[in-house]
C-alpha cells in the first residue's frame, strides 16, 4: 500500500504533520495536497489541538508543485489558475487564519511553494542545512503562494526582489540574519526545538494567541487609527477568556498560570 502523503501524529495539546513524499522531496501532488487540506481540518476541529508543528520527511521539507503532475503524457504542460484556487491559496489562508500557532520546522530545501508555505506559517525554525529558494523564475513562473505578500514584508523589497528574480538558494543562517524566518538551529536539534515550542503553545493562552494572529496579519492593511480600534476590540474579546482571569490571578499570587485555551463562555 502507497505510503500516505502527510503523517499525522497526535501529542498532548498539538499535532504534528510531515510532509510525506520522501522521494520527490515531498512536493505538492494532487493527494498530498487532499491529505494536508484534511489534517488541518481536523486539527482546527479538535478543541484540545493548541498548536501544530509542520515538517518534512527525508532530506527535504518541500520542493513546491510536483512538475511531474503539469506535463501531460503528450509533452503539454499545463496552463495554470485554477490549481492555485484550489490548493495553495486556500492552504495559506487557512495556515495564517488557525486559531492555534503553526510552527513550521524546515528540515532541508524549501523551494517554491515550498518555501512560501513555510514563511506562511507563524514561526519558521530551519535547521543549518536547509535553504529557501523562490525556485519560480527558474522555470518561467511568478512567484505565488503568498511569496510576494510575505517576502517584501519580511525582508524589505530588494532583496525579495532579488531573490524572487534570481532563484539564487538563501542558506537558513542568511535567512535568519535578513528576518526571513524566526531562527535557525544545528540539524540535530531542529525537532527538539520546534517541540518545544509547540509543547509551550499547547499551554499557553490559546485565544489570545489566535488574536495576535489575526492583529498582526490585518496592520498590513489598516492605517494607525484602524489597528486601534482593532486593538481595542480584540481586547476586549480576550478580555473575556477564563485564561485572562487566571493569568492575572497567576501573576497576582506569584504562581505559574494554568490556561484551558477555552473561548469565553
Ligand atoms: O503548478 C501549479 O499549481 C502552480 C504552482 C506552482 C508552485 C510551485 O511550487 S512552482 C515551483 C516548483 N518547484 C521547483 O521548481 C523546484 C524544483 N526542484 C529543484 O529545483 C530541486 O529539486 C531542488 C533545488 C529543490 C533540490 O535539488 P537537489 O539537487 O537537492 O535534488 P534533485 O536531484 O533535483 O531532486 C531529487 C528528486 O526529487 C528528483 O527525482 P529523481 O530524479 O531522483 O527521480 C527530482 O526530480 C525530484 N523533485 C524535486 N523537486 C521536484 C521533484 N519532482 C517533481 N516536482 C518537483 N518540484
Amino acid at each position: 500500500m502507497a505510503e500516505a502523503p502527510v503523517l499525522v501524529e497526535r501529542r498532548a495539546g498539538y499535532r504534528v504533520l510531515t510532509l510525506n513524499r520522501p522521494q520527490q522531496l515531498n512536493a505538492f501532488n494532487e493527494a498530498m495536497h487532499q491529505a494536508l487540506k484534511s489534517a488541518l481540518a481536523e486539527a482546527e476541529e479538535d478543541s484540545d489541538c493548541r498548536a501544530l508543528l509542520l515538517t518534512g520527511a527525508g532530506r527535504a521539507f518541500c520542493a513546491g508543485q510536483d512538475l511531474r503532475e503539469r506535463v501531460s503524457p503528450d509533452g503539454q504542460v499545463s496552463v495554470l489558475g485554477s490549481a492555485l484556487e484550489t490548493y495553495y491559496n486556500p492552504l495559506v489562508r487557512k495556515l495564517r487564519t488557525l486559531p492555534f500557532p503553526v510552527v513550521a520546522a524546515v528540515n532541508g530545501v524549501a523551494a517554491g511553494a515550498g518555501a512560501n508555505i513555510a514563511l506562511a506559517c507563524d514561526i519558521v525554525l530551519a535547521a543549518r542545512s536547509a535553504s529557501f529558494i523562490q525556485a519560480f523564475a527558474r522555470i518561467g513562473l511568478v512567484p505565488d503562494s503568498g511569496g510576494t505578500w510575505f517576502l517584501p514584508r519580511l525582508i524589505g523589497p530588494a532583496r525579495a526582489r532579488a531573490l524572487a528574480l534570481t532563484g539564487a538558494p538563501l542558506p537558513a543562517d542568511k535567512a535568519e540574519a535578513w528576518g526571513l524566518i524566526w531562527r535557525m538551529v544545528e540539524d540535530l536539534e531542529l525537532m527538539a526545538e520546534a517541540h518545544k515550542l509547540c509543547v509551550d503553545f499547547s499551554e499557553a493562552p490559546t485565544v489570545a494567541l489566535a488574536l495576535i494572529k489575526r492583529v498582526l496579519d490585518e496592520s498590513w492593511s489598516n492605517d494607525l487609527d484602524a489597528q486601534l480600534d482593532l486593538e481595542r476590540e480584540t481586547q476586549h474579546e480576550a478580555s473575556l477568556t477564563p485564561d485572562y482571569a487566571e493569568g492575572v490571578r497567576a501573576f497576582l499570587a506569584k504562581r505559574p498560570a494554568v490556561f484551558n485555551g477555552r473561548r469565553a463562555r
